[in-house]
């Protein structure tokens, strides 16, 4: 049996759409919302299977990979978050890069030797990764309105990927993967009227629109932070808005909190954009965070920490 388990923002689904062009085969999908990582002890590996892994943390998921391994399966892994210690198994083909301004896809294109380059771009913008993907479009020749169609497209497939649950989507990733995967090129589905850019498009310039009228809820120089109200919409815009300020503002840090059902929050922590460091730090001071860092979360944040977390970005950013 394969299985192919990867991340369900853009970078986990583009990852295995180069690697699928390049290498079709039939697969086991295991994915889920963009902060369900932990996706490794999803599957019962024996020996001869073999695994997949893309843009999910290794240590997050070490104790599944090394039983996958133990159990005689062959993996294949690619990422870009922590890695912790990397097993030294003659099963394991690792791809890690924790450079913050490289990304899954694009280790999958050096492998790939660029053969779906343009779709690696797509994720590098996914990821946010701006500066590095427009560079890219310039070496691939590309003109100023077809790099913002892949900018769009990474964005729009990034954003479909924040939700608590999968039901929170507009597409399932494994759908949204597999509906994708019939375009060799992001331009050929951005053509096709009736491929999910489109959808997408419209369901994002909606959540867009209620983001974009909410105030601050606390701002200073180094730090802006919203809040937003327990909402389907405010779930899946949190991360792509966050980006959306970051651009807007390089020099502050920037925190989206999200209200969850039991009134606990889920923070978005984007670093300065022109000081790439810390939010992981910061986020796992933190019971339930974690993340890179450039970018980075807690899952359940209580209200009476929300002082606290405030104080930490604000001391490790003056
Ligand atoms: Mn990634």
């Amino acid at each position: 049996m394969n299985y192919d388990i990867f991340n369900g923002d853009a970078d986990g689904i583009i990852a295995l759409i180069q690697l699928r062009l390049a290498n079709p085969k039939q697969s086991t999908l295991i994915t889920g919302v963009k902060r369900d990582i932990e996706l490794v002890r999803k599957t019962n590996p024996v020996e001869g299977d073999s695994l997949t892994v893309l843009d999910i943390s290794m240590e997050k998921n070490v104790e599944a990979l090394e039983s996958a391994l133990n159990a005689g399966a062959q993996v294949l892994y690619f990422d870009h978050h922590r890695s912790g210690k990397i097993p030294h198994h003659t099963g394991l083909e690792a791809h890690i890069d924790l450079d913050p301004n490289t990304c899954t896809s694009l280790l999958v294109d050096q492998v790939l030797e660029g053969q779906f380059h343009l779709w690696a771009i797509t994720a590098a913008y996914g990821d946010n990764l701006i500066k590095r993907a427009d560079e890219l479009c310039t070496k691939a020749g590309l003109s100023k309105s077809q790099s913002e169609l892949l900018r769009e497209f990474g964005t729009l497939i990034n954003y479909n990927g924040y939700g608590t649950a999968v039901t929170d989507l507009h597409y399932h990733p494994a759908d949204l993967y597999q509906s994708l995967l019939n375009y060799s090129s992001p331009f050929k589905a951005i053509e096709d009227a009736d491929s999910p850019f489109h959808k997408l498009r419209e369901a994002y310039e909606l959540d867009m629109q209620k983001a974009l009228s909410v105030e601050s809820y606390h701002s200073e120089n180094t730090l802006t932070v919203f809040e937003l109200p327990y909402k389907p919409w405010s779930k899946r815009v949190s991360g792509v808005f966050g980006n959306l300020l970051a651009n807007k503002n390089p020099d502050s840090a920037h925190a989206v909190l999200t209200m969850n059902i039991d009134g606990s929050y889920t923070v978005s922590l984007r670093a300065p954009l022109n000081n790439k460091k810390g939010a992981g730090d910061i986020c796992s001071q933190f019971a339930t965070g974690g993340g890179r860092a450039a970018a980075a979360g807690i899952n359940a944040l209580p209200k009476t920490k929300i002082g606290d977390f405030i104080q930490s970005v604000r001391n490790y950013y003056a």
